[in-house]
């Protein structure tokens, strides 16, 4: 028996790491954390993933971008992407998608944060946080790191106690590819990386 499960964990392990081959792009995989106006828990409402989606759709028919993983908190996104080799520009994709959200959410009767001066003097309506916090793989380990922490995020902020728990992430679809068995996720799987969120 223990043979035979040190021999699955090696072939699992060789078909993760291949997955992860294929979706490293030196340079060009990204995560990102991309946090509400205030926290404000807009995100994971009907309404906001519905917007959401459709802003990704929009940029992706613009400027092309794989989306490797991603989770959806309600007041913030964590994501990893890829981008085409000699194309690093993910802060003309981030403001795009975060403006077609505002205006979608706005439209629908949304309601925003606190305008301060400073948003109000720059026409910049209060949904979301300016900043985002991006951090570029080193390489296929360090992509395996991120993808485990995008998806464990739920569990780590108390909303779920397993990571198949969670309806708003790209899980699932990694338990199809073989990455994870379905009970992954119930204790921290990266415990020495602490990114913001
Ligand atoms: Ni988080």
């Amino acid at each position: 028996m223990v043979h035979r499960d040190a021999l699955y964990r090696l072939v699992q392990g060789a078909a993760m790491m291949s997955e992860y081959r294929r979706w490293f792009v030196p340079g060009g995989t990204y995560f990102f954390t991309v946090v509400t106006h205030q926290r404000r828990p807009i995100l994971t409402s009907e309404f906001g993933r519905k917007a959401l989606r459709e802003a990704f759709a929009a940029i992706r028919a613009d400027r092309p971008l794989s989306l490797v993983a991603i989770v959806l908190l309600p007041d913030h996104i964590h994501a990893i992407w890829t981008l085409p080799v000699g194309d690093n520009d993910y802060s003309v994709r981030w403001r795009r998608i975060k403006g077609l959200f505002t205006r979608a959410y706005l439209a629908a009767g949304g309601h925003e944060g606190v305008l301060s001066v400073s948003r109000s003097a720059r026409k910049e309506r209060a949904v979301w946080q300016r900043r985002f916090w991006e951090h570029t793989c080193r390489d296929e380990d360090d992509l395996k790191r991120c993808v485990d922490y995008v998806h464990w995020n739920p569990v780590k902020h108390g909303l779920v106690r397993r990571a198949r728990d969670y309806p708003w992430s790209s899980f699932e679809r990694f338990v199809h590819l073989g990455e994870y068995s379905a009970t992954w996720g119930g204790t921290n799987p990266c415990p020495n990386w602490n990114p913001p969120e």
